[in-house]
Order: structure tokens, then C-alpha cells, then sequence
């Protein structure tokens, strides 16, 4: 079974990551890792941290000679802010007056529930951890689940749908279209649409001009995923689920949306399923679709279909020009605290949500092939290929 979990505060020392199940064998490729969490901190509007930053995943544990030996990898990501923060943030009790309260919570950041939550009375604790350099964590082992997945023919990308009132509009974008982002050396804001990718900027400056922050749409695809992962004989089991939980766990997103599935609610039966049809040579099985409106997933399975999930982001909850809250102390009126923010993380959450959805596919093509070795897994995937082919 494939467990994973973070660990880590956002000025403290480091991010650890751990990933336990991977079978042995797998070749890790530690510059993917690296360009996975290069195409993180990418982004227009993203902070100053970002220019701090330049993470990198040192592996302490489960990889020997290049390849996974089968037993917990965990991963090491240093916070070059750390030196910054010793003082402040030390794991020592360290001199109080060199601590960095935060005495009034931010509206839409975690501080506030946080704190009644673990009877703080200063939000420095809940946001550091709930902060989302947290996904910096999360994309390190993501790109382990790439690789992993990738041996199955799998690939997993993202573009940004939109940003604020910028939008490529209602359509469905092909796979084609999307890979050719991830050989981009200069990331704006992932955008398929040059036209749309302008006016995104455009919303992205104006929120900075006013301080303010914007949100937007990003879209996950998973190509090449064969029918038969997740499963409806139990609730959470459902891929849909599945996905809907691991992209919703990610910071500032609001909704989950799996293909056309929000103005499917709004249209008829006949405009919204995807009629089936047969061709012998095509796909997994021979059958076609003429459009993906389900995502490709149907009764929380995968139906051969690329994977479609998109995820709302709401505008980061940090304002240079901050909101009206209430000092932890004194319970006066005051303005929300500020130390420094981005304005646009849209493209960012998008690279965190392939991890996601990176990780969940892996957990459901372990659970379907099972292996300890990747030659024992590859060797029950195809046999599993070949039963498709035969059907
Ligand atoms: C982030 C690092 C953080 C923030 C951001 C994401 O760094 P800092 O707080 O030092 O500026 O830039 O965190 C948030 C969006 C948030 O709301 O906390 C990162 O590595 O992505």
C-alpha cells in the first residue's frame, strides 16, 4: 500500500517528506524531481520567497544505486529563509521578544480557526504549517509517483483554465496541447491560449497595483490511464473521490471539478454523456468517445479516457492591503497582519495538483497490480493489457 505524509513549518529548518510502498526498482531520476519543484516556484505573481528559494530534494532514505529499494523514501527540502528565521522561530524557547507574533489572523487564512483549534493566541503556529510552502513537500514525492506511473505509459500535466476574469473559455483542451508546457523554460501562468495568458497577466497586475490577491482555474490531466482504476463497490474507493480529496487538500482550493462536470449540472442528459463508440485498433479496448465530458471517469472509474480535474482557487488570503480583524489580545478592531505574500499562485497550484493526482493514481495502479518489485507489477499490468486487448 502506497502512505504518504509531510512534515515541516514554513521558516523552520526543513520540509520532510515520506513515501512508503513504492516497489523496488524504480529508477528515481533526482533532476526530475528537481525541475518538479523549479516548475513550482514558477509562476507570474508569485512573492518574494520565491526569490529565496530554490528547492531541491535531498533523498535520506529508500533509494540506493538510483533505484528504490523497497523500503520508506523520505526526502529532505532545506528552507534557505531558515538562516532568516533561527532567532524567531527556533525549536528552542529561544528569547520571546525575538519571536515573531502574529496578533491579528488573516480572513481566509487558517489562523483563526487554527488558533481557538490549538488555544494559541498568536497565528505564528498555525501558519507556518498551514502555510502552502507545505506543497513544496508534496511535489517532491508527487514526482516519485510520476515516475511511477510513467512506467505504466502514464503522464500527468497541468495548464491554468483561468485567473480572476481571464479565462481560455469553455473548452475541452487536448492532451496534445498541453504537453508541449512542460518543456517551457520561462513559466507565466501555464497557459495553452498566448491571448488568454495576456489578459491573465493583466488581472494579475491590476491585483497587484491595488494590493490585492487574485484566484483562479488550473486543470489537471492524467493521459494514458487505463480503464479499471478505483472502483464504485465502495464509497471511498471512487476514484472521483479520490481525486476530489487529494486536490481539495490543497491549500486555497475551494472546489474540485471532475471533466465538464459543473455545467453538466446545468445541461441536458443528451449534451453531457459521452456517446461510445468501436474501433478495433483504438485506445485500451477498442472503444472511442467523441468527447470527455466525464473526465474520464465513470461510476468512480477510470474509463480509458484522459483524466480531467480542475481545481478553484480562491485569491490568496494574505493582502498587502489587508482586511479588517481583531488583535488575539486586546480584541480591538485592527487590520489583518501582513509580512509579505504572492498575489497570483494559480500555475503553482496546478504543478501541486499533478502531485496530487500523481499520488493517487499511484496508490490506485498499486492497489490494481499490486508487486513488490517493478518488474512483478509491470508484469501483472500487462498481463492486465492483454485481457483488455482480448475482451
Ligand atoms: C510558499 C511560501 C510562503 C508563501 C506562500 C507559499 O512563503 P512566505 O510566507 O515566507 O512568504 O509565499 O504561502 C502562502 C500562500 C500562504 O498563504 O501562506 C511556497 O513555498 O509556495
Amino acid at each position: 500500500m502506497l502512505r504518504y505524509f509531510t512534515s515541516g513549518e514554513s521558516h523552520g529548518e526543513a520540509l520532510v517528506a515520506f513515501l512508503s510502498g513504492m516497489p523496488a526498482g524504480l529508477k528515481i531520476d533526482q533532476d526530475f524531481l528537481n525541475h518538479e519543484l523549479w516548475r513550482r516556484q514558477q509562476g507570474y505573481g508569485r512573492g518574494g520567497r520565491m526569490k529565496i528559494e530554490r528547492d531541491a530534494a535531498r533523498i535520506l532514505s529508500g533509494v540506493r544505486h538510483g533505484i528504490a529499494i523497497g523500503s520508506p523514501i523520505a526526502v529532505l527540502l532545506e528552507n534557505k529563509d531558515w538562516k532568516n528565521w533561527q532567532e524567531s522561530l527556533p525549536v528552542e524557547e529561544g528569547d520571546p521578544a525575538k519571536h515573531k507574533r502574529v496578533a491579528s489572523p488573516r480572513p481566509g487564512h487558517a489562523d483563526l480557526a487554527g488558533a481557538l483549534k490549538y488555544n494559541f493566541t498568536d497565528a505564528r503556529y498555525v501558519l507556518e504549517r498551514a502555510s502552502a510552502r507545505e506543497s513544496a513537500a508534496r511535489v517532491a514525492i508527487g514526482g516519485l509517483a510520476k515516475l511511477f506511473v510513467r512506467e505504466f505509459g502514464i503522464e500527468v500535466l497541468s495548464h491554468v483554465v483561468s485567473v480572476g476574469n481571464a479565462s481560455i473559455g469553455n473548452v475541452e483542451v487536448p492532451w496534445e496541447r498541453i504537453s508541449p508546457l512542460r518543456e517551457r523554460e520561462e513559466i507565466l501562468l501555464n497557459c495553452v491560449d498566448a491571448d488568454a495568458e495576456v489578459r491573465m497577466k493583466e488581472e494579475v497586475d491590476l491585483a497587484l497595483k491595488t494590493g490585492d490577491s487574485v484566484g483562479g482555474v488550473f486543470e489537471v490531466l492524467a493521459h494514458n490511464v487505463p480503464p479499471g482504476l478505483g472502483t464504485y463497490a465502495q464509497w471511498d474507493e471512487r476514484l472521483d473521490a479520490q481525486l476530489a480529496a487529494a486536490v481539495m487538500s490543497l491549500q486555497a482550493v475551494k472546489a474540485v471539478e471532475i471533466g465538464s462536470g459543473i455545467t453538466a449540472a446545468v445541461s441536458l442528459g443528451s449534451a453531457v454523456h459521452d456517446e461510445i463508440g468501436y474501433s478495433e485498433s483504438a485506445g485500451f479496448a477498442g472503444f472511442t468517445r467523441g468527447r470527455n465530458n466525464a473526465g474520464g471517469i465513470e461510476g468512480g472509474v477510470s474509463n480509458g479516457e484522459d483524466l480531467r480535474v480542475r481545481g478553484y482557487l480562491k485569491p490568496i488570503s494574505t493582502l498587502r492591503r489587508p482586511l479588517q480583524s481583531v488583535d488575539f489580545a486586546t480584541r480591538e478592531p485592527v487590520k489583518a497582519a501582513y509580512e509579505r505574500s504572492d498575489v497570483c499562485v494559480v500555475p503553482a497550484a496546478g504543478v501541486a495538483a499533478e502531485s496530487m493526482v500523481a499520488l493517487t493514481l499511484a496508490r490506485c495502479a498499486l492497489e490494481k497490480f499490486g508487486g513488490d518489485s517493478i518488474g512483478e507489477t509491470l508484469r501483472n499490468f500487462n498481463g492486465y493489457l492483454e485481457q483488455l486487448r482480448q475482451y
